[in-house]
């Protein structure tokens, strides 16, 4: 298959300096399949000693957060040069976690995905429908919505991989079916291919995430549309190692 199977680790406000050097150690020691691209997401502040202590080739290092100004007053924010410097090549923009409790909203999102991509950084953007959402029928008119954002202001997509998390399947122990987050990331692509351009459209990873874990992983292998996961608490545990090597 032409898109390479994509495993991202975010790990969220969570870990030490201790847990975090233990995960990376686990996947320096651990055999990962070698077509699967793995992405891990620390803190912010253990970028660098994530990065420092990688050695694998296929596994890359980003950041939760990144601002859309390259530097100045701005209290608290990160700056996509930063995140370069440190050895972070990835960012991951748009999570609900940051949409619903830190208020960004689909323009800022948007503005910060253009500002990471033109900096050289490449962007894990975050989509997906709220339950009520989902109970009313909108899943895909709130992805295509939060999409148009991005591609109002991106034209090249070589550097974005989509994230589909249903927020009803964050953290609830609730994955998505198999063949439900199939059928939407369908529409994604297809919602793509009517903006972007389905040459485009066709080589955009699109993720699922969602209380992905070492066990359902491999029920989605047979997806043609799920390119990956975005994995958040069973990044943080043995199990990970599991997910990136599910389609082995
Ligand atoms: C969704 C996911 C990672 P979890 O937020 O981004 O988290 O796997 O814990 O549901």
């Amino acid at each position: 298959k032409a898109r390479t199977f994509f495993v991202g680790g975010n790990f969220k406000m969570n870990g030490s300096l201790e847990s975090v050097k233990s995960i990376v150690d686990r996947l320096n020691e651990s055999k990962l399949a070698a077509s699967t691209e793995v992405v891990i997401a620390p803190p912010a502040p253990y970028l660098y000693w994530a990065a420092q202590n990688n050695k694998k080739s296929q596994v890359f290092i980003a950041a939760q957060n990144s601002y859309d100004k390259a530097s100045g007053a701005y209290t608290g924010e990160i700056s996509v040069n930063c995140l370069k410097d440190v050895g972070a090549t990835w960012v991951i923009l748009g999570h609900s976690e940051r949409r619903t409790i830190l208020k960004e909203t689909d323009e800022m999102v948007a503005s910060k995905t253009k500002f990471a991509l033109d900096n050289g950084v490449k962007v894990i953007l975050c989509i997906g429908e709220t339950l009520e959402e989902r109970k009313a029928g909108i899943t895909l008119e709130v992805c295509a919505r939060q999409l148009d954002a991005v591609s109002s202001k991106v034209s090249d997509w070589s550097d974005v991989v989509v994230a589909y998390e249903p927020v009803w399947a964050i953290g609830t122990g609730l994955a998505a079916t198999p063949e439900d987050a199939e059928e939407t990331h369908v529409g994604i692509r297809k919602h793509l291919a009517s903006t972007i351009g389905a040459e485009q459209a066709e080589k955009v990873r699109i993720l699922y995430g969602g209380s992905v874990n070492g066990k359902n992983a491999n029920t989605f292998k047979d997806k043609a549309n799920i390119d990956g996961f975005l994995v958040g608490g069973a990044s943080l545990k043995p199990e990970f190692v599991d997910i990136i090597n599910s389609r082995e």
